[in-house]
C-alpha cells in the first residue's frame, strides 16, 4: 500500500532590522502558537515565489512596502503530523511604519532580548544562528543599494 506522504508547509519569514534592532510580532491569542514571539511573515501560497510570498504578507500584516532582500537561514521543524519549511530573508528597507494589522503587538528588540521572549519551537532550535545574522551588520553592498 502507498504510503501517505506528510504534510509541508513552507514559510517565509523578515528578519526586519534597523540599528541594530530587529522586529517582531505577538501572535494574536486566538490561533495556533498564541502569545509567541515571532518574525513577522507567513505561508507561500501555490505557485508563488518565496520573495513574493513575503512581499504580500508584509503588506498584509504590517502595512510596509518591503524589499526582500537576501536569504539568511533556512530550517525545517515538525509541529506533531504537520512539518514547516522555515526560509529567513533579510529586510532592511522599506516604506511606510510598521502597524500591527495582524499581531496582539509589534516591538523592536535587541537580538540578545530573543533568548527571554518566548519564541516558536521552530525559531529556539536555531537561535545561535539567527543571533549570528543578527548581530552582524548587513553586507554593505545591500546597506548602499
Ligand atoms: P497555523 O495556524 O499554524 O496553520 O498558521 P497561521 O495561519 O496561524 O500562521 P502563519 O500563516 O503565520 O504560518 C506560519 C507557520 O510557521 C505557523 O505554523 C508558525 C510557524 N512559524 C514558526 N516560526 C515562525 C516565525 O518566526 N514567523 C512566522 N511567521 N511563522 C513561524
Amino acid at each position: 500500500m502507498k504510503q501517505k506522504r506528510p504534510q509541508w508547509t513552507p514559510v517565509v519569514t523578515a528578519l526586519i532590522r534597523k540599528k541594530g534592532q530587529v522586529l517582531l510580532g505577538q501572535r494574536p491569542p486566538d490561533g495556533s502558537l498564541p502569545g509567541q514571539w515571532e518574525f513577522p511573515g507567513g505561508k507561500i501560497e501555490v505557485g508563488e515565489s518565496p520573495r513574493a510570498a513575503l512581499k504580500r504578507e508584509l503588506l498584509e500584516e504590517l502595512d510596509i512596502h518591503a524589499n526582500i532582500e537576501n536569504l539568511r537561514l533556512a530550517n525545517s521543524h515538525s509541529y506533531g503530523e504537520r512539518g514547516v519549511l522555515l526560509l529567513f530573508y533579510d529586510v532592511l528597507f522599506w516604506k511606510g511604519e510598521p502597524k500591527s494589522k495582524h499581531h496582539a503587538e509589534l516591538k523592536w528588540i535587541n537580538p540578545d532580548e530573543l533568548k527571554n521572549l518566548e519564541i516558536p519551537d521552530a525559531n529556539k532550535k536555531i537561535l545561535s544562528d539567527l543571533l549570528e545574522i543578527l548581530k552582524t551588520d548587513p553586507p554593505s553592498e545591500e546597506v548602499t543599494k
